[in-house]
């Protein structure tokens, strides 16, 4: 088995917890005493530095969510001199102030060794090739693998997205053997290079997929299809980026880089701190970040976490794919709907993973409609079988949901491929 810090991916969970309330009393107090916004934020829970004497403490914490980043944005949350700083990364969204996260150059130092955490985990080492196709730039995707490919010492190609066929030549003349790139993008490129007749001609042995929501299914459609075992990677801007979390070799969860990451499990409605093995939203800690170290920061992102033993010999707390967001939880006629339910209906039926779900209002109803490309063999199918598929998937979809979309199937094709991460949703109800 391979490691790249195995005194801290297997360290006895008695050291472990030694060395994280050592490390979270300290940030704490750091966090009080340079950052004015925090210091309000304790006082007005009646907190302060000296309540926080070990880890059992940190429910006394207050939370932090988003807006209150949006409201300290974009210096309020630094709580080291500007001078000591060297690289901001922001967020992918679109909508107002995006997040602005700052780093020393210790903050990139330890977010590369946890980007090598996950690439060696995923068998890489000095003789690799390590494709690196997430976006460079603002982006933490390109940046974090890339830092962690030149830790571990691989040949590293910062291609980032985009350009297709270009990607598809370096890796085939270049012999790429780890390709980084979001699940989405990973299933358009086995599709092209499937269609180009190349897999032959690949040496791709592994995956290092995320930055959005997939299900087990796909991950075994492009597996299948790219003849590689394809490992999942999680992370966020606000955190690090890439490598709070990455999977082993058993595939069964993610490994919470927890000696630089607390985390916790709490009720989204309540913040009420969850037991080990329930389902809630995933608030994580920082305690080894210098420049921006959040504290009990809400990602919306809903998992479980397990300190079940793991195969693989790492002791690191597992937290389990991703459920779903608290914020991208559609309702539809008044029943919860995660997208990741829709993909494993489509993946289950053989379906293509190329599929976007559209929901309205018209008459004060809601509509609800997937839409989901044929392959190219069920292209050829009469009107009558594309008919019959499509009230399969229906049938299957009110099992699963609860409700019964409208299905669509849709030529092959024709739903935009994205490079980054896909846009599944298409709400048109709060335009
Ligand atoms: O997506 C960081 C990243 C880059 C992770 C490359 C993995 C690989 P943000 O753009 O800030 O950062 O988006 C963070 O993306 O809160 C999740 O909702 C979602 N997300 C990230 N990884 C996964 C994953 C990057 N493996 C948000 N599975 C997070 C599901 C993921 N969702």
């Amino acid at each position: 088995m391979n490691y790249y810090q195995p005194e801290m991916e297997c360290a006895s969970q008695e050291t472990l917890r030694g060395l994280q309330s050592k490390r979270l009393v300290k940030t704490v107090k750091r966090v009080y005493e340079n950052v004015g916004y925090y210091r309000k934020l304790m006082d007005e829970k009646g907190v302060e530095p000296g309540d926080i004497k070990s880890l059992d403490d940190l429910p006394k914490l207050p939370f932090l969510t988003k807006d209150n980043l949006k409201d300290a944005y974009p210096y309020g949350l630094l709580a080291v001199p500007l001078a000591d700083t060297v690289r901001i990364q922001s967020t992918s969204g679109t909508t107002g102030k995006r997040v602005v996260a700052f780093y020393t150059q210790d903050d990139i130092d330890i977010w590369d060794e946890c980007c090598a955490r996950a690439i060696v985990a995923a068998g890489g080492g000095k003789d690799d090739v390590v494709h690196v196709s997430y976006g460079y730039g603002l982006f933490t995707g390109g940046p974090g693998l890339n830092g962690g490919s030149h830790k571990v010492g691989s040949l590293t190609l910062p291609m980032s997205s985009g350009n297709t066929d270009r990607q598809i030549q370096f890796m085939c003349d270049l012999g790429s053997t780890i390709l980084c790139c979001t699940p989405s993008y990973a299933a358009f490129l086995a599709e092209t290079i499937i269609e180009q007749g190349l897999k032959g001609k690949l040496k791709l042995k592994a995956g290092i997929f995320g930055a959005e929501a997939w299900s087990e299914e796909m991950r075994r459609d492009i597996e299948e299809r790219m003849g590689i075992k394809a490992y999942d990677i999680y992370g966020l801007t606000e955190i690090t980026g890439p490598g709070v979390s990455f999977e082993c070799d058993e595939q069964t969860g993610m490994h919470i880089n927890e000696d630089h990451f607390l985390a916790e499990i709490i009720d989204p409605s309540t913040g009420e701190v969850l037991p080990e093995g329930s389902k809630g939203e995933l608030v994580f800690t920082c305690i080894t970040k210098e420049a921006f170290p959040l504290v009990r920061y809400r990602t919306r992102d809903i998992c479980v976490l397990s300190r079940n033993r793991c195969s693989c010999g790492r002791t690191l707390v597992k937290m389990s794919r991703l459920m779903g967001r608290t914020d991208d939880m559609l309702i539809i006629r008044g029943v919860n709907v995660f997208p990741s339910q829709i993909e494993t209906v489509l993946m289950n039926c053989g379906m293509t993973p190329n599929y976007q779900i559209i929901v309205d209002r018209v008459h004060h109803a809601d509509t609800f409609e997937v839409r989901v490309e044929m392959t190219p063999e069920m292209f050829s199918d009469t009107v009558r079988d594309v008919s019959a598929r499509e009230a399969e998937l229906v049938s299957s979809m009110r099992a699963m949901l609860g409700i019964s979309p409208k299905v669509t199937l849709v030529a092959p094709r024709t739903i935009a491929r994205s490079e980054g991460k896909a846009v599944r949703v298409i709400d048109k109800r709060k335009i």
